[in-house]
């Protein structure tokens, strides 16, 4: 074979080269490859046909400009992209995410993550993710309309029920999926499986809303049974308090811990009490109906409202961080050690600098890294297209099962490649190997493309 095997400082040395700039997408990639090339070391199969320097390059990257009119009759003009990283398993799949930070070495990373994640259910999903600048925030349904139908206009022609299959993400919920919906159906004159998280009346799966937090909760609460221990008493640190966030709340409430704070991007609230179901409810309709800020719960609930802060100085048993990627630094990682936190289970993409999951590895706490932990959404979007595919629907019993048992195979495909032998587990390079291992041995079997 003509290629020399590079060593991981080479390797990232060239990443850097071909990705100028990128610090995302190239801090995701270094922290699988620091776990994937000394596993291929003995391998010459993977190493000879340059699996890893394959799946770091995107088979596609489509960016496109989205053109709308605001309220005022003002043109606005966004920047929309989907990255195609892999479909080497399954159909391209992954959400798409609307904000402000959007650039093209964020849905990189999120889209090279996806690859792993999807490869851990076990169904057949590739991965991909995509998204646009557009802010959400402070617009009235008619703009976030008009850019959907917009950004849907150009996405159509690179997206299909078995071509790439898009969901949601950080500022792309229900209201905007239905947009999106709309304006496919309308524009190919089908009816098909092109997104997932849809409205239950038009092909949405029951339990797709709760299946990221739900999930990140299952992990967990498998990653202490490993341990002989359980979430039942255990007093809870979550940050963000969107989708992800308010239904891994939900699910420790109801295995018997106690969350006690919550976070938007302006600052966090920390219960001492606890955050109940009946309070729960209440943020549902905060955040998901009337699209208010945490703050709120302060003044309502009496609790208190630290501004401009995140939640990791809190002492806790369990940090469950869920809004988004590099919000706990190296002393974030430190403070939680050395306040006693036992567990961190992942539900945002990479919320951990590579540095701090440092920290964690070394303290050999029980740490999920969110390609493992936050699985859940995506399989069950997976589900949601197994019954579209199929016609029919499952009952919320039926699909939380499923979950269920999903997020215990990727537990048990963790605990393969990331036992240590003094019977520490590893999970991040229990992730990392697995989720490889399945994609690499598809790209194999396809030759050189
Ligand atoms: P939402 O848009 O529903 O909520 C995002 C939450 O995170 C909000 O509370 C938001 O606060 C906060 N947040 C976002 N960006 C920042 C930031 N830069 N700084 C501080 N806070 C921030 O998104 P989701 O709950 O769906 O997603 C949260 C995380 O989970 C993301 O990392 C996403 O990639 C990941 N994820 C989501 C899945 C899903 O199915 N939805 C599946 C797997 C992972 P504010 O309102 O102030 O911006
Ligand atoms: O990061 C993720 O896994 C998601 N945003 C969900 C992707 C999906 O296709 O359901």
């Amino acid at each position: 074979m003509a290629n020399e095997v590079p060593s991981l400082d080479q390797f990232l040395d060239g990443l850097a080269a071909r990705n100028p700039g990128e610090i995302e997408f190239q801090q995701a990639v270094c922290e699988v490859a620091a776990d994937v090339l000394p596993f291929i070391q003995d391998k010459p199969k993977y190493q000879e046909w340059q699996i890893m320097r394959r799946i770091a390059e995107p088979d596609r990257i489509v960016i496109f400009r989205v053109t709308w009119r605001d309220d005022k009759g003002n043109i606005r003009v966004n920047r929309g992209y989907r990255v195609q990283n892999s479909n080497a398993i399954g159909p391209y799949k992954g959400g798409l995410r609307f904000h402000p930070s959007v650039n093209l070495s964020i849905l990189k990373f999120l889209a090279f993550e996806q690859t792993f994640k999807n490869s851990l259910t076990g169904l057949a999903m590739g991965g991909g993710k995509g998204g646009s600048d557009f802010n959400p925030k402070g617009k009235s349904d008619n703009e976030v309309m008009q850019f959907c139908q917009s950004f849907m206009t150009e996405l159509c022609r690179h997206i299909g029920p078995s071509i790439d299959v898009p969901a949601g993400d950080i500022g792309v919920g229900a209201r905007e999926i239905g947009y999106m919906f709309g304006q496919y159906k309308r524009l190919t004159n089908t009816f098909q499986g092109v997104l997932t998280g849809k409205g239950i009346e038009y092909g949405g799966s029951l339990a797709r809303g709760e299946a990221t937090g739900y999930g990140t909760v299952y992990f967990l609460e498998d990653m202490l049974k490993a341990k002989k221990d359980e979430i039942k008493g255990k007093s809870v640190v979550i940050s963000g308090s969107g989708n992800v966030a308010i239904y891994a709340a939900e699910k420790i409430i109801h295995l018997g811990g106690k969350p006690i704070t919550l976070s938007d991007s302006g600052g966090f609230i920390h219960d001492k009490d606890g955050i109940d179901q009946e309070k729960l409810e209440w943020l549902k309709d905060l955040k998901f109906t009337r699209r208010g800020r945490i703050e709120e719960y302060a003044e309502v609930f009496g609790a208190h409202y630290h501004k401009g802060k995140s939640p990791w100085q809190v002492e806790c048993d369990i940090a469950l961080p869920c809004a988004t990627q590099n919000e706990i630094s190296e002393a974030d990682a430190q403070a939680l050690i050395k306040n006693g936190c036992k567990a961190v289970s992942e539900g945002a993409n990479m919320p951990t600098v590579l540095a701090g999951i440092k920290v964690f590895r070394d303290a050999k706490i029980l740490y999920a890294p969110s390609k493992a932990a936050n699985a859940g959404g995506v399989a069950v979007s997976g589900l949601e297209m197994r019954q579209n595919s199929a016609l029919t629907s499952w009952t919320q019993d039926e699909v939380n099962v499923l979950l269920r048992d999903i997020m215990t195979n990727i537990h048990d495909r963790c605990t393969d490649y990331g036992s240590d032998s003094d019977g520490h587990i590893d999970y991040v390079r229990g992730a990392n190997i697995g989720g490889f291992v399945k994609v690499a041995d598809a790209m194999l079997a396809f030759g050189v493309v």
